[in-house]
């Protein structure tokens, strides 16, 4: 075991079972990934860093690399009729659509993750591995989670590449002159994190996946959940939030509730043909900056009616963003015992009524936005209903 060599024994650390460094990607298997690398450079600012394709020895598939702050995500598309590795990308857009394949976490030590997780209950599905270039190595092993979800286990600490052995340094798609709405500085750099990953499972299985973070990463439940309660009331799905120690990763689990409405979760099984991520929160530190920017670079997002913000400092209290800013842009303010936060939802980002991204900036409150769940609801309800699916 690795694990003495970073840290004193008899310290707190010594009792996290399965230490992780944080997220490593999310790596999404779409339809065209150089158009998928196009939107999330040009709409996200997102900044072009890796690449592998057939210029570089990839015969059967393409995949761009982009990052914003410490936010990595990875887009992969089949480029021929395929074997191998591509029949599984290839099946997966057939299945699901423009959908997550994985959400990579690195880890310090990818064999003991490994051992522990198949230990405690995960199914393999790659064994750890050594892969090796120019640049150092890596060791991968990859563990199922909820439908075809994967998480690889990435050890980079000897690694100094753009992403992974068998891709290659790139070039940004767009400069930031050419990709305009943020001044340069801020390209690249439109959020910082992945903040938080969320789930949508079968109805009755919520307990069941916690339990299986629980188990084979000893994970531990965070505080904020929808319970049976707010569920019928008026959120149709229930949800519970799952932590490795640091909080580093966070990994809500969302269920349907059997309400009077068809769930929106239900709405998502059905479009997506399964479980499968939901919803990715990315961190910024300028909500404001950057829902301007994505919203002139054309992205959608859920609307708030205004007599959200009619009420808003009643019980919000001050934030950093003015009232009026924040009802121009329909970001959304929560706040508990240990701050506040400000958050919004895009619409889904492909034709299905699927996966859709969060941004989230957050003063000391490491909730979810409990207090936004009627109004998020509702927009979202709202959506569901033009498309025909309530
Ligand atoms: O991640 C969360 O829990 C919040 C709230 O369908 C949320 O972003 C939960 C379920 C959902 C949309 C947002
Ligand atoms: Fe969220």
């Amino acid at each position: 075991m690795t694990e003495t060599m970073n840290h004193t024994p008899g310290t707190a650390r010594d009792a996290d079972p399965f230490p992780v460094k944080g997220m490593d990607a999310v790596v999404f298997a779409v339809g065209n990934a150089k158009q998928a690398a196009h939107y999330y450079s040009t709409a996200f600012g997102m900044k072009r860093v890796a690449y592998s394709g057939p210029e570089n020895g990839s015969r059967e598939t393409a995949a761009y690399v982009l990052e914003s702050g410490a936010a990595r995500f990875v887009f992969t598309s089949v480029i021929k009729p395929v074997t191998d590795h591509g029949r599984f990308l290839a099946e997966h857009v057939a299945a699901h659509g423009d959908g997550v394949i994985d959400l990579a976490i690195e880890v310090p030590d990818a064999r003991a993750a490994y051992a522990y997780a198949v230990e405690h209950g995960a199914t393999g599905l790659t064994e750890p591995h050594e892969v090796t270039d120019e640049h150092g190595t890596v060791v991968l092993a990859a563990i199922a989670t909820y439908g075809e979800t994967r998480h690889t286990l990435v050890e980079r600490g000897r690694y100094s590449g753009p992403y992974l052995p068998g891709y290659v340094a790139a070039e940004p798609i767009v400069e930031p002159p050419a990709w305009g709405h943020l001044p340069a500085e801020g390209w690249g750099r439109t959020f910082q994190a992945i903040d938080h990953c969320v789930g949508n499972v079968e109805l009755g299985r919520m307990n069941e996946w916690v339990g299986f973070y629980n188990k084979v990463m000893g994970f531990t439940n965070m505080k904020e959940f929808v319970g049976d309660d707010i569920a019928t009331e008026y959120s149709a799905l229930m949800s519970k939030v799952v932590a490795d120690g640091t909080l580093k990763v966070k990994f809500p689990i969302n269920e349907p509730a059997v309400a009077q409405k068809k769930s929106q979760i239900d709405e998502y099984l059905e479009f997506y043909g399964g479980a499968g991520v939901q919803h990715i929160a990315l961190a910024t530190n300028d909500i404001v900056a950057t829902v301007r920017t994505m919203r002139a670079a054309g992205v959608q997002f859920l609307d708030t009616p205004d007599s959200y913000y009619d009420t808003l400092g009643e019980w919000a209290g001050e934030t950093r963003v003015p009232v009026e800013t924040l009802r121009e842009l329909k970001i959304l303010v929560d706040r508990d015992e240990d701050g506040y936060l400000l958050q919004i939802f895009t619409k889904p980002v492909q034709d299905r009524p699927t996966v859709f991204f969060e941004l989230i900036e957050r003063h000391g409150s490491m909730g979810f936005g409990k207090g936004n769940f009627k109004a998020l609801f509702e927009a979202i309800e709202r959506e569901q209903a033009k498309r025909g699916n309530l």
